[in-house]
């Protein structure tokens, strides 16, 4: 009932809606909605008390709830049903039970805090409380699990795009999964997923993007590589803005993939904004590390490598360490 009440809320802001009308409307007493309107100003939101006219809301708090996200998002299916969470482990894990339990394509999990934020191949992921955008997407594509790596190219461009669209501010792809800003990370992204033989039972696609943290709210250990949106920006930026365009711009780029199953269009973009390719990278083949040159990627993701003495070299997963004006990255 709160969702509607708020939505009713967002319907009139500029003419208070009585609390006998809200009871009408919803089939409850004056008093469960003073108690409701009462809950939803302790979860943010300033909704004032007009006498004798009734309730007004001034403010929605910057929450990645489903009504706060849902209110102004241009999406056929992704963000359709989203779940919230204060605090939870981690918001894969959470996709990965919904989806087990038959959840529909499109469910999106949010959390203000991860406990247990996962990264690759059991490295761990800061997510401090309401400090930026921990969620994770549940898809259902009808392709090979061979394709699966596309997700993570797909989303490192959705998301690069949405941080221009909402901040102006320029980020680019670091190979594989990394968004950077000023040589730091400012997002992460793991997908996830269950197949069969030859099909995909579902992937979740899992994004972090540090939006207003400040350099003491990241642990020690990642503080030298992490940046936020706010500390380039110097002012807050909205997580709900954000959340939102990243939704639609996933949407977008994944009917285009799946209708056409041409994934030229990404990849193009994924070259646009590459922080890789083109420069000198070290990188770790047959645990021998190799120099090279980033020259391209492929339809799979695959990074390929031209060492010093021509060999070409393709990398489908792992990392590299690309070299910068400050040494390697
Ligand atoms: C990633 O792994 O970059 C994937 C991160 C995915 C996080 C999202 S949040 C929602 C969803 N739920 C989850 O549990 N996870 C996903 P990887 O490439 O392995 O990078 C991990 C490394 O990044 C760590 O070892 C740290 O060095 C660094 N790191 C950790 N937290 C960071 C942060 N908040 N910002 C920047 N770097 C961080």
């Amino acid at each position: 009932m709160r969702k509607e009440i708020i939505k009713v809320l967002k319907e009139n802001l500029h003419q208070p809606i009585s609390g006998e009308r809200l009871s009408e409307q919803f089939g409850v007493s004056r008093t469960a909605i003073w108690k409701n309107i009462n809950i939803l100003k302790e979860e943010g939101y300033k909704i004032e008390s007009i006498p004798r006219k009734g309730y007004i809301l001034s403010q929605a708090p910057d929450l990645l709830t489903e009504i706060e996200i849902q209110s102004g998002l241009q999406t056929e299916f992704i963000g359709k049903e989203i779940i919230h969470f204060n605090s939870i482990p981690s918001t894969n894990d959470s996709a990965k039970e919904y989806a087990m339990k038959k959840a529909k394509e499109g469910l999106v999990i949010t959390a203000e805090e991860q406990l247990e934020g996962r990264g690759r191949r059991g490295r761990t992921w800061a997510s401090p409380k309401g400090t930026g955008i921990w969620m994770t997407i549940l898809l259902r594509p009808k392709i090979s699990p061979s394709q699966a790596p596309k997700f993570t190219l797909l989303t490192a461009v959705a998301v690069a795009k949405a941080i221009k669209d909402v901040t102006n501010l320029d980020v680019q792809i670091k190979w594989p999964n990394d968004l950077i800003i000023n040589s730091k990370k400012v997002c992460g992204i793991l997908t996830e997923m269950s197949a069969e033989m030859d099909i995909i039972n579902y992937v979740i696609i899992g994004i972090g993007v540090n939006v207003n943290a400040m350099q003491e709210d990241f642990p020690v250990e990642v503080e030298q590589r992490a940046i936020s949106l706010a500390q380039v920006l110097g002012k807050k930026v909205s997580r709900k803005d954000l959340a939102r365009r990243i939704l639609e711009n996933i949407e977008e780029r994944y009917f285009d993939f799946i209708q056409s199953m041409n994934f030229e269009n990404i990849l193009q973009e994924w070259r646009n904004l590459s922080y890789t390719l083109g420069k000198q990278v070290r990188a770790t083949l047959n645990r021998e590390e190799i120099i090279a040159i980033a020259e391209d990627i492929n339809q799979d993701g695959a990074l390929i490598l031209r060492t010093k003495n021509g060999d070409r070299v393709e990398i489908s997963y792992g990392d590299v360490m690309v070299r910068g004006i400050n040494g390697y990255v």
